[in-house]
């Protein structure tokens, strides 16, 4: 059977994972070596050092690109380099259209790292405006998250595609899956060039590890993002890798469930007396909930609304929570809370982050797999003490 006529949640549990040769181990080992042994001047048995290829890595880029439905895949430090590695393609004088509501991270690396190397960045709402409206000649990539970090916006994946492929220049198309994971979401089957994950977050699972990934169906594309990824480091180490490819194989089990809990909670929210408004992909108040239903198979975990009051009001909540954690990231078992505007998107410039509207009684949950009443619970204790 190939990995095509396999379902997701076979692919998670054997993808990438062969018994070793020598040993019979059903667990890929953990490779910690820097370097290999060669018979002969370049002849070895296919890895030379580590900064270039790792049998655990191997493993791990093999299980991520089943994930995705793609060809290949680069497993790396964090999702941040995966962001810079893809900036590296770019020459000075070339042009980025990225949505406008993205990882503080992402923003940060475009606005003060990349922008100081001469390539510029327009943060484009693509909710409702098309890409032409943004784009120029030099318009080499363009960046969509979807659903967006913090506001869970959804950008048609498709439609920007077909967008870009009408520019002469043809920019690369790059989805940062990492909200909707490949549990609910497959940007190369909508015609995406490129797909970045932090894996650090839905993947991995269980926030014991940073790291991240890129995933395409094009050779020619894998080989020059390897080329970056090899001449400036960048890799996960053997043990990460690991721990990635253990993670994965709960994925399906782990996204089902949050998606499940993340649905209730959000209907349960919409309607609490403490909360001004709930934004959640697979609430029918969404404004792109049918985008999300058409490009979606699920609506993920992660919701956030806006409760009433102020900062002082989102502090008591906040200072309440006792199964929620507050704390940056996502995706990983545990239910977190974050509060965009201190903590996870704080480098954005405030009139910018105001402009997109990440106020200050904004609230991001990651709902973890615990028991639906425990979150509950613990999230109506502490709206009550909010108000
Ligand atoms: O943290 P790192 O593995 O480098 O991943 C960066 C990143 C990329 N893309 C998205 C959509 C992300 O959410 C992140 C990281 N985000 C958080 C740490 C956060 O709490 O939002």
């Amino acid at each position: 059977m190939s990995d095509k006529e396999k379902h997701f949640e076979t692919i998670v549990v054997h993808a990438g994972v062969k018994p070793d040769p020598s040993t019979g181990a059903i667990m890929t080992p953990i490779f910690a070596t820097s370097t290999y042994v060669q018979v002969s001047p370049g002849k070895h048995l296919g890895y030379d050092y580590s900064r270039t290829h790792n049998p655990t890595r191997t493993a791990l880029e093999t299980s991520l690109a089943a994930l995705e439905g793609g060809k290949y895949a680069l497993a790396l430090s964090s999702g941040c380099t995966g962001t810079d590695i893809l900036m590296h393609l770019l020459e000075v004088g070339d042009h980025v259209v990225s949505v406008d509501d993205v990882y503080g991270g992402t923003s940060r690396l475009f606005r003060t790292i990349w922008a100081r190397h001469g390539v510029e960045t327009t943060f484009a709402d693509l909710t409702h405006k098309s890409l032409s409206d943004f784009a120029t000649t030099k318009t080499k990539m363009v960046w969509i998250e979807t659903p967006t970090n913090p506001l869970l916006k959804i950008i048609d994946i498709e439609k920007v595609v077909a967008e870009a492929k009408k520019l002469p220049q043809k920019p690369i198309v790059v989805v940062d899956n990492t909200f909707a994971s490949p549990y609910f979401q497959s940007p190369l089957e909508l015609g995406a060039d490129v797909v970045l994950h932090s894996t650090t977050k839905y993947i991995n699972g269980h926030s014991d590890v940073v790291g991240g990934a890129l995933m395409t169906h094009d050779k020619g594309l894998l080989d020059r993002l390897h080329h970056v990824q090899n001449s400036i480091g960048g890799i996960p180490g053997p043990f990460d890798a690991f721990l990635v490819l253990r993670g994965i194989k709960t994925l399906a089990l782990r996204m089902q469930r949050h998606g499940e809990n993340a649905f209730e909670l959000a209907q349960w929210l919409e309607k609490h007396p403490a909360v001004e408004k709930v934004l959640y992909p697979g609430l029918e108040s969404h404004p792109q909930h049918t985008t999300a239903k058409k490009q979606m198979k699920g609506f993920g975990g992660m919701i956030t609304f806006f409760i009433k009051g102020n900062l002082d009001n989102a502090r008591k909540f906040l200072e309440s929570v006792k199964v929620f954690a507050l704390a940056e990231s996502l995706g990983g078992v545990e239910s977190l809370v974050d509060h965009p505007a201190i903590m996870t998107h704080a480098s954005i410039p405030v009139e910018t982050r105001k402009a997109l509207g990440i106020s200050d009684n904004l609230i991001r949950l990651s709902v973890g797999i615990e028991a639906i009443v425990d979150l509950k619970e613990d999230l109506d204790n502490a709206l009550k003490r909010s108000q």
